[in-house]
């Protein structure tokens, strides 16, 4: 595999940001009054506009025909055929077959996977439908109104996400929980607020091994039985989502009560299977499946259209030019929208799972950056944090603000601030504002000479942040899949580019296994323990120190 640096549209791609340094986008809009135009798109009820990137048509055509150099057009192919495209797990990538609503037909490494994928569906829509009419009831014959969903990463952060979207849509009187850290806080925080007779617990693991899984869900079973519910009842509150049977059910939990998946498909990628239960649970199998629609169509606009009209294309390509050619070591990403606010959590794992490696698919270090720092907050908030770093910082962060042209409920005029602001702040990061613009506005104030002087650095604006505006009617389950669709689709882009393998996530696997050396050296409270001295002095010193503290009670 040649090296990325070394082709030939890598290295005109560097010429291109040498004779675009000493332009600015302001000059670029000036330059290019059609700029808007050329430089956004319209696909499944999404409008991107990335007219804000400092890309001429010239690095535009480069960077598609990078992502041609490097085959990403073949490793999209591959991954709708099913082909092991996840090569260190030898496993398929197949989320999409999971949307296809049966309108194609799928398979994993030549295995058919669409009547499994239709008959998951329908369970889940049964037993959505059992519990939301009453036919599936508590111990005490009480429905089951509350959901607490316990799951971690892939398996908390995609449902959490859709449910906080989709606020609008719940059904009335229901109401889903979440807990993933093992911190017991977590655990007994959300049990303070359930009534054990009217709470159904999703215990969502993909492997059902996860170490804070299980703890909370063992700890989820012991608050059961011990208000009242008998291990006989388990059946009627505890339900899994695995694709590990023999787990499911050494824990306890009957295999008539577990919703399956399927090895290919990866947890980051999975709140459109069975982990979505939570989501059909609080807003109904219908806008479930809304949910799947919007990800399906984006899904076909990401198959059929070409890569100079292809929306999950073109956001990739213009981080890789901010990533690779414009030094942008991090992105924001800023919904203009409250029910968005774990939008940014959600991505954060996707992308950063996803593309945060240093080897390339051939186990060769790459010679360029891969995914950039992934951060966010929803607008307005974040203008009141940390947009000063993004306007006036030394680094250059580049950053995806979203939006609804329409809310819910339109209260007042909070929509139209809301929008003014989402419209503002990308004009800012682009315009700045210069040195003579600065002391023309001081002067205008009737400061002397000597005061704008003093103030006039301090007040600049330098302008050229690179930032996508992403744009929809409203927020609803079809546009949300669709916007989710759109960003594991660019976060597959950009490896297909980088030459990773977007799907593996071993980095979170030494951390784990240090856990669990250091478990059993953690005193219990009141305890004494010996001096550790297995680690490094640093980690010793902490868990003696750990440990004098839980000594002390
Ligand atoms: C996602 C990762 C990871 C995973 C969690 C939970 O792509 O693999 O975040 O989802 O570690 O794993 P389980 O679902 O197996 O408990």
């Amino acid at each position: 595999m040649t090296d990325l640096t070394n082709r030939v549209e890598w290295r005109t791609l560097r010429e291109n940001a040498a004779a675009l340094e000493t332009s600015s986008l302001r000059r670029l809009f000036e330059d290019d009054p059609q700029r808007f135009d050329r430089f956004s798109i319209a696909a499944a009820g999404l409008f991107l506009d990335y007219s804000k990137n400092k890309i001429s048509a010239e690095t535009l055509a480069n960077l598609i025909a990078l992502a041609r150099a490097t085959g990403l057009e073949e490793r999209r192919n591959a991954m709708f055929r099913g082909d092991a495209i996840n090569e260190t797990e030898k496993r398929a990538v197949l989320h999409v077959a999971l949307r296809a609503g049966g309108e194609t037909d799928y398979a994993a490494e030549g295995e058919p996977v669409s009547d499994d994928v239709a008959a998951a569906l329908s369970r889940m829509k049964s037993f959505a439908g059992a519990v939301h009419g009453g036919a599936h009831v508590g111990r005490t014959g009480k429905a089951l109104t509350t959901v607490v969903n316990i799951g971690i990463g892939g398996s908390d952060l995609g449902p959490l996400m859709a449910v906080e979207a989709l606020r609008p849509f719940w059904i009335e009187g229901r109401r889903a929980h979440f807990v993933s850290n093992v911190d017991g806080a977590h655990l007994s925080d959300t049990l303070a607020a359930c009534d054990p007779e009217t709470t159904l617990f999703i215990i969502a693991s993909k492997t059902f091994t996860t170490q804070e899984t299980l703890t909370n869900a063992y700890s989820a079973r012991d608050w059961f039985l011990a208000n009242g519910g008998a291990e006989a009842d388990i059946a009627k509150h505890f339900v899994a989502l695995s694709t590990n049977a023999e787990g499911v059910k050494s824990f306890g939990i009957d295999e008539a009560n577990m919703f399956r998946f399927w090895d290919w498909v990866g947890g980051r990628y999975s709140l459109w299977s069975s982990i979505g239960l939570s989501i059909a649970l609080q807003v109904g199998f219908d806008n479930f499946e809304k949910l799947l629609r919007g990800a399906r169509l984006m899904d076909e606009h990401f198959l059929e259209a070409p890569l100079e009209a292809n929306m999950p294309a073109l956001l990739a390509l213009v981080g890789v030019w901010n990533r690779n050619f414009q030094g942008v070591a991090a992105h924001a990403v800023l919904p203009y929208d409250q029910r968005l606010h774990r939008l940014p959590a959600y991505l954060q794992q996707a992308d950063m799972e996803s593309n945060g490696k240093r080897v390339a698919l051939t186990g060769a270090a790459v010679a360029h950056e891969t995914g950039p720092v992934i951060f966010g907050e929803p607008g307005t908030n974040g203008q009141h944090a940390f947009y000063q770093l993004l306007h006036q910082g030394t680094d250059i962060i580049s950053a995806d603000f979203i939006a609804a042209a329409n809310g819910a409920p339109e209260l007042g005029d909070h929509h139209e601030k809301l929008l003014a602001n989402f419209l503002a702040q990308p004009e800012a990061l682009m315009r700045g504002k210069t040195d003579g613009e600065v002391r023309k506005e001081l002067q205008d104030t009737g400061l002397d000479a000597a005061e704008i002087d003093r103030l006039a650095p301090h007040k600049v604006f330098p302008g050229d942040r690179p930032t996508n505006s992403i744009l929809m009617d409203r927020l609803t389950p079809e546009t949300l899949g669709a916007l989710i669709a759109l960003y594991e689709h660019k976060i597959f882009c950009q490896g297909a580019v980088w030459g990773v393998n977007s799907f593996d996530q071993w980095g979170v696997e030494l951390g784990k296994a240090l856990a669990k050396t250091i478990l059993p050296e953690i005193a219990r409270r009141g305890e004494i323990k010996p001096a550790a001295s297995a680690h490094d002095p640093s980690t010793n010193g902490l868990i003696d120190r750990i440990n004098k503290m839980r000594a002390d009670i």
